[in-house]
């Protein structure tokens, strides 16, 4: 192997949504420093504490460069990768012969859509190996915005993105970009942009429970009980239509059901959602008016209005409001970005050619719905812990951490244990890969090239760039040439008799031909064979280049000879940049009827749980999550300039509060839900509204066989071990982690 040459190289960061530009200089093989790159055409220079750390995260000691296979010890040791795929094979294959081929499931996490060949190749996972159940952290996520885009635009990962470099008024709901860096909301120092809107004499409203950093750079506060949300925005849509302060603008002529939408936000007033919201009515009017006074607006809403009880309902009235506001489709307000590669995610679904179904199949243990396609993650571990005809035996997780993820986190344990075969593509021995028979590691980020795959299609401007791989990586797999070993081992083949480059064309030429036929692709009506075999490569990098071609300025294999290629934008490591977000909407919206689809049953048959919470007592304290800037997730604890400093994974709670349960800040504090209890240290801050406290997820490291030394003496508490796996939002299956009822006492 050899190591790169000293000098600073130019990369992008790929940990989060911000996709900032990086100067990587390397001395005697090393990582030496990480700044920003100024020069960087998307990101202008920014970066958070993350970014400079990935040369620790690259040279990691823990990080699993090997295969590791369990052996008769009990223990995992180092192998070959042929005796690891031999061993997945022994085991998948066995599981698949004696229970059928619904024995076996996959868990897709969190860091695959940020990986070069995750992000690209789970698209072939899937089909190629046939595993009927796919769990996903998507459904602790995302899930409730995704059921909603599908019903109102046609594309379940289309999401509108508010314009916040030309908006005057931002309503900020459930996120905060100070921690998060912004989610379906890719914007580089979200934070600068949004102190950009209050100097230019706009508004940033931020509606959150706590306080958080984000507020700094707003003009506002506005506390809300959680999963208040719902009921705020029908009751800001019951003043819209009231006070004939409904104006579509562009969108009118373009949206079906705003006589439906006036019926069913009709009995919301302010003055019935007050008490449950913590928000007087006199300020929903004002925000109501003020959002349909201003003249450029939108509403952002994420996970805070997504992993809670009315979690679909409030991700679809955060459009709702854009639109009836005349603030969607249109500069300053709610758009569609314009990516410059298109992405497989973006695809047209041809499950939902006919319309969009759900609940077409059902889990085994709880009966709970097929809802775009997967069921709940906090159905995996009943599935697997449950005997009987159709239990999980057998599984693959692919960049995922479900033990300290996913809800009932305890219980996942319990199941990961219970397991007859695990296989985790992972480069860490975690709390979950601890339990694995084979761990399969991955390249690290700076051995691969990075070109986020979904990423921009949800980004503030039209920009496109390209990193090549620093480090060389020897003659390790890369992770899609082991998906595609794992789907054929799934398939029933010989690890010795697989071809991964035969794979890989099987999958590329089936793809292209597929897109050439598919109505409304990049491709339809293209001649499939001779774009195969004008496409350069293998792997992601022949599929990035098709992305970027067969996009809208691509050089079209030849239709467009000026335009883009991989090769072309690898001559421009800052990246190119093509300008802000344009109405798009004509070009999007897939829906059956051309139309908006402003109202959808699926959506509203929720409207009667929300009037049983607005009329039920409202429990005493509720537990909501949050994250830190120098935290990722579950998996960034381990390097040490990133877990310095003091304890985070501290409960955050309310002086009156902390008062009133005998609680004092820094000492240890028992946090009680209906599904168990855990030990944490308390922070006692005004930060929190009254009533609401307050954990980070994705902490305790301290579990037995887990490998990372530096996480172990940072380990924290693991908040999911509380959070209970049958509180959902109904719609979507998501889970709801925020607003758990929860008791607090001195441990
Ligand atoms: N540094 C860092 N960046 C990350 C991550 C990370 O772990 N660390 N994770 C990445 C991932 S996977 C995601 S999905 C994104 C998420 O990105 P964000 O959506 O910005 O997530 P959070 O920072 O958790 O902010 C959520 C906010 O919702 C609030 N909230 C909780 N319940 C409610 C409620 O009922 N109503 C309202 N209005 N607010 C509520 C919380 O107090 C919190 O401030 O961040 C990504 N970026
Ligand atoms: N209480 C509570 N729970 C939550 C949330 C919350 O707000 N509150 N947020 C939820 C959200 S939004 C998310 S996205 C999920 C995250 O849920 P997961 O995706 O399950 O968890 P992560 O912590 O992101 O785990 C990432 C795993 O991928 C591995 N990994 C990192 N990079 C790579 C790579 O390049 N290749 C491979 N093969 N492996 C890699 C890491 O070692 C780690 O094991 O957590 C959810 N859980
Ligand atoms: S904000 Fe931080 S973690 Fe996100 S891309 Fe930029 S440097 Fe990386
Ligand atoms: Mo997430």
């Amino acid at each position: 192997m050899s190591l790169p040459a000293d000098g600073t190289y130019t990369r992008t960061c790929p940990l989060c949504e911000a996709m900032c530009g990086l100067h990587v200089t390397v001395a005697d093989g090393e990582v030496a420093k990480i700044r920003p790159n100024k020069d960087d055409v998307w990101s202008q220079g920014f970066i958070c504490p993350k970014g400079t750390q990935l040369g620790a995260l690259h040279h990691d000691p823990d990080r699993v460069r090997t295969p590791l296979v369990r052996g008769d010890d009990g223990e995992l040791h180092e192998a070959s990768w042929d005796e690891a795929f031999r061993r997945c094979a022994e085991g998948l294959q066995g599981l698949i012969q004696e229970h059928g081929i619904g024995s076996v499931a996959s868990y897709i996490g969190n860091p695959t859509i940020h990986n070069y060949s995750l992000s690209r190749y789970v698209a072939a996972f899937a089909p190629m190996s046939q595993l009927p159940v796919t769990y996903s952290p998507g459904t602790v996520d995302q899930w409730p915005k995704n059921v909603t885009c599908l019903l109102m635009f046609g594309d379940m990962w289309r999401f509108p993105v508010p314009d916040v470099d030309r908006t005057n008024y931002l309503m900020v709901m459930g996120a905060n970009p100070h921690a998060s860096q912004g989610s379906l909301l890719a914007a580089p120092d979200l934070l600068g942009r949004f102190e950009k809107i209050v100097k230019r004499g706009g508004e940033v409203i931020v509606v959150d429970p706590r306080r958080t950093g984000t507020c700094r750079s707003a003009s506002e506060w506005m506390p809300i009980r959680p999963a208040g949300d719902a009921a705020l925005m029908l009751a800001m849509c019951q003043v819209l239509f009231a006070e004939d302060l409904v104006d579509l603008g562009a969108m009118d002529g373009r949206v079906n059901g705003v006589d439906e939408l006036r019926a069913f936000s009709a009995p919301y007033t302010p003055e019935r959602v007050a008490d449950a919201t913590g928000i007087a009515a006199d300020e929903i009017r004002r925000l109501a008016r003020d959002l349909a006074g201003a003249e450029r607006a939108a509403v952002y809403g994420r996970i805070g209005l997504c992993n809670q009880e009315f979690g679909t309902l409030a991700s679809w009235l955060v459009d709702v409001l854009n639109i009836l506001t005349g603030n969607f489709d249109r500069e300053g307000g709610a758009m569609f970005g314009n990516p410059v590669a298109w992405s497989l995610l973006n695809l047209p679904n041809p499950e939902y050619a006919n319309g969009v179904e759900f609940g077409r199949w059902k889990s085994r243990v709880r009966g709970a719905p097929e809802i775009l396609g997967q069921i709940p993650v906090s159905c995996m571990a009943e599935e697997i812990l449950t005997p009987g005809e159709g239990q999980l035996r057998g599984l693959i997780t692919i960049a995922g951490n479900p033990a300290v993820s996913a809800p009932r986190a305890d219980q996942v344990e319990e199941a990961l244990e219970a397991l007859e075969f695990l296989v985790c593509i992972d480069n860490a021995v975690n709390e979950t890969t601890r339990h694995a028979d084979v761990i399969l590691p991955g390249l690290s980020n700076m051995e691969q090239a990075h070109f986020d795959e979904a990423i921009w299609s949800w980004a503030v401007r039209s920009a496109v760039k390209y990193t090549p791989p620093l480090f060389d990586a020897g003659d390790r797999p890369e992770e899609w040439e082991i998906l595609l070993t794992l789907a054929a081992i799934v398939q029933g083949a010989d690890p010795g008799d697989i071809e991964v480059k035969a794979l890989d064309d099987l999958f590329y030429g089936g793809l292209v031909a597929g897109l050439a036929q598919m109505p409304g692709s990049p491709i339809e009506g293209r001649d499939a064979g001779a774009i195969v075999s004008a496409s350069q490569g293998v792997g992601p990098a022949r599929l990035n280049d098709l992305q970027l071609r067969t996009g809208r300025l691509g050089d079209g294999f030849g239709a467009n000879p000026d335009g883009l290629t991989l090769d072309k934008l690898k001559e421009h490591p800052n990246g190119l940049d093509f300008g802000p977000m344009v109405p798009r909407l004509d070009e999007v919206l897939r829906t059956p009827s051309g139309k908006v689809e402003l109202v959808h049953e699926h959506i509203t048959n929720d409207l009667p749980r929300l009037d049983a919470w607005l009329n039920r007592d409202q429990p005493g304290l509720l537990l909501v999550s949050r994250r830190h800037v120098r935290s990722n997730n579950s998996w960034l604890h381990n390097v040490p300039g990133l877990v310095s400093g003091r304890d985070r994974c501290t409960l955050l709670i309310h002086p009156d509060d902390a008062k009133q349960k005998g609680i004092e800040d820094g000492k240890p504090t028992r946090i009680t839900s209906e599904v168990g209890s855990i030990v944490a240290p308390a922070e006692v801050s005004d930060e929190m509204m009254p009533g609401v406290v307050c954990m980070p997820h994705g902490w305790g490291h301290d579990r037995p066989g887990v490998r990372q030394s530096t996480a172990r003496d940072n380990a924290g508490v693991c908040n999911n071990f509380i959070a209970p796996g049958d509180f959902i939002d109904v719609p979507s299956g998501n889970a709801a982690v925020n607003g758990i009822p929860v008791e607090i006492a001195p441990a």
